[in-house]
């Protein structure tokens, strides 16, 4: 066969991108008029940018196989890339000669980027990391592949109506998506229902098959993810599900056209929707045929293309390839390769166990026992019936060998179980992960160490060595060099550019913390992006906001265990405060809240309708205009937090010690700036160390101290003893923000005073007041603060993914980096 190297090499100057840009404008999409408004023009520039991509992605795969080079499949249900015109420029070196074209047209590229929309296939922080991680892995020359979903409808939109979150679809894919190429040739079928029977091969050899099953097809779409000026382009795979012919064959043979047809929903229902993960929520049939499908279409492409190089010797597996699971929700993974190598391989038991536990690694990212997930064991007998009797025998000779470690341990073995026990058997997806995997990692040392004392504790005594940690990151060209241009060029002219691919020289910058002059710069940048935060919050809220107050910032998904209820209290605090003339220690301050509630999540949803009601009643009260503002910021995704980011002052990372696993905005945070106020929980703990306890406002219970106290935990009585959380307490009990809506309060207060509040907001709440006085102290030496500000983005070197995917590929995945071939 020909292999297609497109040479010569596409002009990367302006002139030819604005060839380009015209001719797909007007020769492919067929429009006329070029204006600010017309979408079809960043479409058009998108296709100028891809052709450019194409190359180095064929030249990137034929390097990668000529050299039959080991590879890693991140799996994973979630993958938040936001928009991906701006990344992209910045990869292949373009922002220039595009700003450039697009003047020309007379237009900026700020406006054309942002038609795109975001491509929102993920929930929060788990999906969002996976994006990063895509970007390090390219930048880092490591061949990585991702494989996920293309959802329909992405994460829901959000609008605030009345102060309630109302969701609406997101359908991202109804103005085309440009950057994903259609290989229908890769397709694959997956199987699901029907149910599993013994025969006999040609040799008289008992073997298992999966008959008289409900297939779907399985079409991947692939998305480039260039690294950063290396030319390398690695893949993200996205599979969309679609009806299989002999699925509607078989109804139409039974005479029932109209019923085969329907039956094309139901194959395609699969890849419909992400599921907006409440951490109560579970159970879905849907999601386990997401989940299934997700692994099945996966492996199997990583199957084919085995076969294609090594035909059925498959000795070599698990030294070529590493599959990291993105936390349980691929774990599915485990038995679906076993049944794979067993059935359609046909190895053995034992090699096809050797290869599959010597390819996975999984990575756990919350410690919430409720989010742990489990499935029932009646799902799996009539979806996926096969894989249960593989989870069966994995279980049987698991407990095996536990009871020789620990014989007659009985207690050991219920606890260790992969089937829970009880009338309702349930399939613990987080213990067949551990069971089926080399590695097992946590996302912030904190959290790694309390999975090994905790929920783990069972298996890191089993097996010790395959327990260890990966401390998150974030990607620093999207979350500082793309999103912040000006303190990009600022910390550029002072250190030089380096730094976008080894941010730990951002250390540099503590040099002129003190500088006069650089504070200067670094505050006018500061100011702009405030101004711009502002804007966005105009647009969406009408509320204004002046740029000379503290920006207050706390966006992440709205959960108890973050405890936005916290941040409310203080707002109430302050609010009070003014209401009765003590504006001694106060300074002018937005406190600004972002985030999106579980559709059936419904306390998460009383706290959003919460802030918005006292909201109301602070932003309607003309005295208070310039001294206190409180925005809940409606929709917030990736796009958004790329300008909150860079504005805010103050990052609000106050979750219960021990419940947030990492966090990740806590870094984007930091390396724009913003001076965090945290509890000891998660990264935050990390983040303190490397910027120094003067440049960090600690406050609360730390994991031993919440433990301590949670059974003598009174909030009743915290309350009645301190005067200003008590005055908080019936304010907002006495109905001042809610004259019309009796009750809407009830729930969040009834939470706040539970002894059994899992979350013991009360019991941080005099340690957070103290902890923002010193906040607003601080904040009214400018100097001081600009300090402050600059050693924080110097000492966020550390938290790159870079340095996260160096580790992961040290100790983990042990890749080889590629050079891609040359023009
Ligand atoms: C419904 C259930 C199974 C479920 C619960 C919770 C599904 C998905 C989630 C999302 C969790 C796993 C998540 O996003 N965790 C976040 O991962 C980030 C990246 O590691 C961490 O920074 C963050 O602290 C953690 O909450």
């Amino acid at each position: 066969h020909i292999e297609l190297l497109h040479a010569p090499a596409l002009d990367m100057s302006a002139d030819a991108l604005l060839r380009d840009l015209t001719h797909y404008f007007g020769r492919t999409l067929g429009r006329r008029t070029i204006s600010k408004q017309q979408p079809y023009v960043y479409q058009a520039l998108t296709y100028a940018v891809r052709d450019r991509l194409m190359e180095r992605w064929n030249r990137t795969n034929i390097a990668v196989e000529r050299a039959d080079m080991r590879r890693t499949c991140y799996m994973s249900l979630e993958f938040l890339m936001g928009r991906l015109l701006t990344n992209s420029l910045i990869s292949l070196d373009l922002k220039g000669p595009a700003v450039e074209a697009l003047n020309r047209l007379g237009l900026r590229l700020e406006d054309v980027a942002e038609r795109e929309h975001d491509a929102g296939l993920g929930n929060g922080g788990l999906g969002r990391l996976a994006a990063c991680f895509l970007d390090s892995c390219a930048t880092l020359q490591l061949p990585v592949i991702g494989y996920g979903i293309r959802y329909q409808y992405g994460m829901f939109h959000q609008r605030i109506e009345n102060g309630y979150q109302v969701e609406e679809p997101d359908p991202w894919l109804r103005v085309e998506f440009p950057w994903e190429i259609e290989r229908i040739e890769l397709s694959q079928t997956v199987r699901f229902g029907g149910h599993s029977e013994a025969y006999a091969d040609h040799e008289g050899k008992q073997r298992r098959r999966w008959v008289h099953t409900h297939d779907v097809l399985a079409i991947p779409y692939d998305v480039p993810i260039p690294g950063y000026r290396n030319d390398v382009v690695n893949t993200l795979r996205l599979w969309s599900a679609a009806a299989t012919d002999e699925f509607d064959l078989d109804e139409f043979n039974a005479g029932d056209y109209a019923d085969a047809v329907a039956a094309k929903n139901e194959a395609e229902n699969i890849t419909m929707v992400l599921y907006p993960n409440a951490a109560t929520e579970s159970g879905q049939e849907l999601r386990l045929r997401q989940q299934y499908f997700l692994v099945s279409a996966s492996l199997q492409d990583i199957m084919r293309d085995w076969r294609q190089r090594h035909g059925d010797d498959y000795s070599g597996f698990a030294e070529k390839l590493c599959v990291q699971l993105n936390d349980t929700h691929p774990a599915l993974a485990v038995p679906e390769l076993m049944r794979l190598l067993m059935d359609h391989c046909y190895l053995s038991w034992n090699e096809a166990w050797e290869i599959t536990s010597q390819t996975m690694a999984y990575t756990n990212h919350t410690l919430l026992p409720e989010a742990l997930e489990q499935w029932p064991v009646a799902m799996f007998e009539t979806l996926l019936p096969r894989l249960l009797e593989i989870i069966y025998e994995i279980n049987a000779r698991f407990i095996q060998e536990i009871s020789a470690q620990w014989p007659g341990d009985n207690a050991r073995i219920e606890r260790m179980s992969l089937i829970s026990p009880g009338p309702h058997k349930m399939v613990r997806m987080a213990y067949l992960s551990i069971v089926g995997s080399f590695s097992i990692n946590g996302v912030a040392q904190l959290h790694s160490y309390l999975l090994q004392k905790g929920l783990f504790q069972d298996f890191a005594e089993l097996w010790p060595e395959r327990f260890n940690n990966k401390t998150n990151g974030v990607t620093p060209r999207r979350w500082l060099a793309a999103c912040n241009p000006g303190l990009s060029d600022l910390i550029s002219s002072q250190i030089g550019t380096e730094w976008t691919t080894d941010l730990p020289q951002l250390a540099g910058l503590a040099e002129v913390a003190e500088d006069p002059d650089f504070q200067q710069r670094w505050r006018n940048v500061r100011a702009e992006n405030k101004q711009r935060l502002a804007k966005l919050i105009e647009t969406r809220t009408g509320l204004t906001i002046s740029p000379a107050m503290l920006f207050d910032v706390q966006v992440k998904r709205i959960h108890e265990y973050k405890r936005q209820l916290l941040n409310l209290l203080h707002a109430v605090y302050l609010y009070d405060r003014n209401q009765r003339g003590q504006h001694d220690a106060q300074l002018p301050r937005a406190i600004i809240i972002g985030g999106k509630a579980a559709p059936g999540y419904v306390m998460a949803k009383n706290i959003i309708k919460a802030i918005n009601n006292v909201a109301k009643v602070i932003n309607s009260d003309r005295r208070l205009h310039d001294k206190l503002r409180l925005i809940f910021l409606p929709d917030y995704n990736v796009s958004a937090m790329e300008v909150i980011c860079t504005a805010a002052d103050l990052s609000e990372q106050i979750s219960t010690a021990g419940k947030e696993a990492s966090g990740t905005g806590n870094m984007k945070f930091m390396m724009n700036g913003a001076i965090t106020i945290g509890t000891l929980d998660g990264a935050n703990v990390e983040i303190r160390e490397a910027v120094g306890d003067e440049n960090f406002f600690l406050f609360g219970l730390t994991v031993e101290q919440i433990e301590a106290q949670r059974a003598t935990y009174n909030p009743q009585e915290i309350i009645a003893s301190d005067a200003d959380f008590a005055r908080v307490i019936s304010l907002l009990e006495s109905g001042h923000f809610n004259r019309f809506e009796p009750g809407v309060f009830d729930s969040i207060l009834h939470a706040i005073r539970d002894p059994h509040d899992p979350w013991m907001t009360a019991a941080d709440f005099r340690s957070f007041i103290d902890a923002q006085e010193r906040v607003a102290k601080s904040y009214s030496q400018r100097d001081l603060w600009t300090a402050m500000s600059i050693r924080n983005t110097a000492a966020s070197g550390t938290f790159s993914t870079d340095r996260t995917i160096k580790n992961y590929n040290d100790d983990i995945w042990r890749l080889d980096t590629v050079t891609p071939l040359a023009p």
